[in-house]
């Protein structure tokens, strides 16, 4: 192993010889297939990881419940206090498991750390949530009744998370539902195991030191099939899954035949608009922000700019000067603002994409090939990418698809209404910004003719959602909310009760049935 790869992972205890165990109910365990972690900047093998056997898997499920039959009865502000202690126990080793993220999923450095930010906010938030979920009382009709609806624990949720948040869609939701009163059963991207086993490793500590039954946070490594035994188990009341389009589709049909609850975090094909009154000093650099940083992998990362006529030819100029100065480089290294894909998978896909913009004979404006550079071997380097096809319509191949890669279509637009018709056209509906200070444009963009998809922003990049706001999206990026917002309400079992104190039992709608 490079000492570069055993400085991270020995900062996090990670035994750099022993194949690890991939599952934790209580204990750790796992003697079934072996996942390897591969170093997407180097090629090289980071840890074998044991998966779930099917039994194995099948027992992890049943402990779950079992730890949530107990943890469902301890108060919610003592949830609370646990989850500080997570919070606090995540926040010691905030830089080492941001490097983590960085030495297994690719990003850079700083957006390892800050995705470890994000599950110390939403545990932060979680915390203040804990004595705040609040049911209501509601004004009934009948003298001496009242009705409440009152909120109580769900059950099982698993998270089905993927490569791109190892470790911030796994916070976001296990926050949420512990504070709710849930245990929860995390089923990682099989890529990035090590993310999720030293996660856990923290998160498990603190439920023993509180003796809370460790099954209450699940870890089960696996693949296909085991996402499959999770999302057909009757004993998982919520299945909160982030990941492709495709997969959700059928992720959702099959929890839903069951009529249990999902949670869908799907693609997203998200816009940027800038308006020629935009100030061009905030919306360039942060377009390239949202093109390339995370090298075009968040589901909020910038796919598609529309560019306003007046402004376009300048736009364009400063753009392509940022995106020359980018150099890519070991995403650990300080001042690195390009790593490299996650997968060879993900060059493949990148490569199909820029030839497919060939053959439509778009303008390649910038970028398009993969790096051959001697220092990068092994890694899976691909250029920021910028084109403009020749034709605008959404409708077309590569304006409506999800291309998991750093590649910005652009087209050029003569007034607002043409750019939100061209934004709404596609099936998803995650993200999109808005780039002007003449609020006309602005109150249209945030109304009922506006932008359609989840979230909606002004002179603020696509991606980098705060957590205090529910995330998620419309169309086919699914369904449900994640984080901040109303969130939560999805994590509970809700109950209308009413409740009848007085010496009648009248009839709702004053019906008469004399007895
Ligand atoms: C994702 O890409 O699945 O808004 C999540 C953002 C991040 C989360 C992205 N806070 O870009």
């Amino acid at each position: 192993l490079s000492s570069r790869a055993s400085t991270v992972l020995s900062s996090l205890g990670i035994s750099t010889t022993d194949e690890l165990s991939g599952v934790y109910d209580g204990e750790w365990r796992g003697s079934g297939e072996i996942f390897k972690s591969v170093c997407p900047t180097t090629g090289e093998t980071l840890a074998r990881v044991k998966s779930a056997t099917p039994q194995e898997l099948h027992d992890a499920l049943g402990r779950t419940r079992e730890a949530y039959t107990i943890f469902r009865n301890v108060p919610a502000p003592r949830r609370g206090e646990i989850l500080r202690q997570i919070r606090e126990a995540l926040a010691a080793k905030r830089n080492e498991l941001g490097a983590l993220v960085s030495l297994e999923m690719g990003k850079i450095r700083t957006e390892g750390v800050g995705e470890v930010q994000e599950f110390i906010d939403i545990c932060d938030y979680a915390v203040g949530l804990s004595r705040m979920m609040n049911g209501n009382m509601v004004a009934s009709e009948r003298p001496g009744h009242s009705i409440l609806e009152v909120p109580n624990p769900l059950g099982v949720v698993a998270v089905l998370s993927a490569f791109n948040f190892p470790v911030a869609v796994y916070g976001w939701n296990l926050a949420l539902s512990f504070a709710a009163g849930n245990a929860t059963i995390w089923k990682p991207s099989p890529t990035t195991p090590l993310c999720s086993i030293a996660v856990t490793n923290i998160v498990a500590r603190v439920l023993e030191n509180n003796g809370i039954p460790g099954a209450v946070a699940g870890l089960v490594t696996g693949g296909k099939d085991a996402g499959e035994a999770i999302v057909e188990s009757r004993g998982v009341e919520m299945v909160s899954f982030t990941g492709s389009e495709r997969v959700g589709r059928i992720v959702g049909k099959n929890v839903m035949s069951r009529f249990g609850k999902s949670i869908l975090e799907l693609g997203g094909n998200n816009a940027s608009i800038v308006m020629p009154d935009a100030d061009l000093s905030l919306a360039v650099p942060s377009v390239f922000f949202g093109a390339v940083g995370t090298a075009g992998q968040r589901c909020t990362s910038t796919r598609r700019l529309y560019l306003h006529r007046d402004i376009a030819p300048q736009f364009l100029d400063r753009l392509k000067k940022l995106y020359a100065a980018v150099k890519p480089a070991d995403p650990l290294a300080e001042n690195t603002l390009l790593g490299p894909l996650h997968s060879k998978g993900a060059v493949k896909t990148f490569t199909d994409a820029v030839e497919h913009l060939k053959s439509i004979d778009a303008e390649i404006v910038t970028g398009g090939s993969i790096y051959n550079e001697a220092h990068l071997n092994g890694g899976n380097f691909v250029q920021p990418t910028i084109s403009i096809p020749k034709s605008a319509d959404p409708t077309d191949y590569i304006w409506k698809t999800e291309t998991f890669a750093p590649i910005l279509n652009a087209a050029v637009f003569d007034d607002l209404e043409q750019a939100i018709e061209w934004n709404n056209a596609v099936p998803q509906g995650l993200s999109s910004s808005l780039w002007t200070r003449d609020m006309r444009n602005l109150g249209k963009w945030i109304g009922p003719s506006g932008s359609d998809t989840g979230i909606v922003n002004v002179n603020v990049g696509t991606s980098g959602a705060e957590i205090g706001a529910a995330f998620g999206g419309n169309k086919g990026t699914g369904w449900g909310r994640e984080s901040g917002g109303d969130a939560w309400k999805q994590y509970v079992r809700w109950s209308s009760c009413t409740i009848n104190f007085s010496d009648n039992a009248p009839l709702a709608q004053g019906v008469n049935f004399p007895a």
